[in-house]
């Protein structure tokens, strides 16, 4: 019988809602999980707004200081989906605190902030996790598998990219809701925080650690009116980011994202290029794993277009029967998932606080690169 393991919710933004739906669905598909999720309370400044997302949601209580939701006593985790800005501030106390934390990413504003915010998690010895999802993303976790076989061999080229382009629009204002992204008062950083670090998490994860980077960002529109004050004024986010790398393994790397690529929601897509064989995945395609194996000789000696929906494949086997797909929102199932069983054996839940702040050291680097184009050591 799982044991109950109450939830403090604070945000009710686009990943409360998701990280919600992962806790909700979690117990009904997963149900070897050792602790089941209990929606006890959803936490945000404007009570009207948090009080109809905990009704929508089902969410038993609500609170509008964070600070309360960490003195209640029947909190055993909380979930921390507000801007960068608060990550720090919130974690700290909830560690302190003796709550568990799962936490949005990118881990925090800086390498500084993210190192602070480990040493607490690590001085309270409280279970914590960061929200990199398309690592669970099963096709994905899959590749890991082939990678840690060794079918690739060794590696050459890792290449990413993320393109969005909802910001074109020289009429969207920044900062506030919805749109703090856009302020790096609030996200620290643009596409290089919000974007990039995705790429970097699951190529971290993939490929190893990451030794030194090269980078350009850009600023299309260079001032936008800001929701917050109704003033004009700069732009200090990146509005695209590209960068090179060399990997500590000896490979190659190459990023890029953007929100200026018209035509692009979301196109999350790597490749993976190594001696034996190569491997391509595409977010819009998400149970495609195209696999290319030297291996395979003959005259049909070619990409392969694999389906990962096997009841042996990572996930697969607790959803519908084989040939049936899943999508975006069953990564947070899993995350959730994960997190739940690591908490019955004791193990991390990966990505720690302490793996995101690697992704964190790229992040900051690749920026600082971009400031002053030189090679930066990570
Ligand atoms: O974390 C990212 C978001 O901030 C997401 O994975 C995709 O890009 C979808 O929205 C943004």
């Amino acid at each position: 019988m799982a044991k109950a393991l109450n939830l403090g919710m604070i945000g009710y933004g686009f990943m409360g809602r998701a990280h919600t739906n992962g806790y909700k669905r979690v117990a009904d598909f997963f149900p070897d999980i050792p602790f089941k999720p209990v929606l006890k309370a959803a936490c945000a400044r404007d009570a009207e707004k948090i009080k109809a997302f905990a009704d929508q949601w089902g969410y038993e209580s609500i609170e509008t200081d964070w600070r309360k939701l960490l003195e209640r006593k029947d909190i055993d985790a909380v979930d921390i989906c507000v801007p960068n800005n608060l990550h720090k501030e919130i974690s700290i106390a909830a560690a302190k605190a003796g709550k568990m934390i799962l936490c949005e990413k990118p881990l925090a504003m800086n390498v500084a902030e993210g190192e602070e915010m480990c040493q607490a998690v690590e001085k309270a010895k409280v279970a914590n996790t960061v929200w990199y999802n398309y690592r669970r993303i099963p096709a994905v976790t899959f590749a890991k598998k082939l990678i840690d076989e060794g079918r690739l061999g060794r590696i050459f080229h890792y290449r990413a990219n993320f393109l969005q382009d909802w910001t074109i629009s020289a009429e969207l204002p920044q900062g506030g809701a919805g749109l703090w992204r856009l302020d790096a008062a609030a996200a620290g950083s643009g596409v290089t925080g919000d974007l990039l670090a995705h790429c970097i998490d699951t190529a971290l994860w993939l490929n190893g650690g990451i030794a030194d980077v090269s980078a350009m960002t850009e600023v299309f529109v260079k001032e936008r009116k800001h929701a917050l004050t109704g003033k004009t004024e700069k732009v200090t986010i990146d509005d695209a980011c590209s960068f090179l790398c060399h990997f500590q393994n000896g490979s190659l790397g190459l990023f890029e994202s953007t929100r200026y690529a018209r035509g692009h929601k979301a196109l999350y897509t790597f490749e993976i290029n190594g001696e034996k064989g190569s491997l391509k995945w595409d977010l819009h395609d998400l149970h495609r794993l195209e696999i290319f194996e030297y291996s395979n000789e003959g005259a049909t000696r070619g990409w392969k277009s694999v389906h990962i929906t096997d009841g042996d494949h990572p996930y697969m086997g607790k959803w519908w029967v084989p040939g049936l797909a899943i999508g975006y929102e069953h990564s947070f199932v899993h995350q959730v998932a994960d997190f739940l069983y690591s908490l019955g054996s004791g193990e991390p839940c990966h990505p720690t606080f302490r793996d995101a702040l690697e992704t964190q050291k790229v992040c900051d680097a690749v920026i600082s690169s971009a400031k002053d184009h030189s090679w930066k050591k990570v």
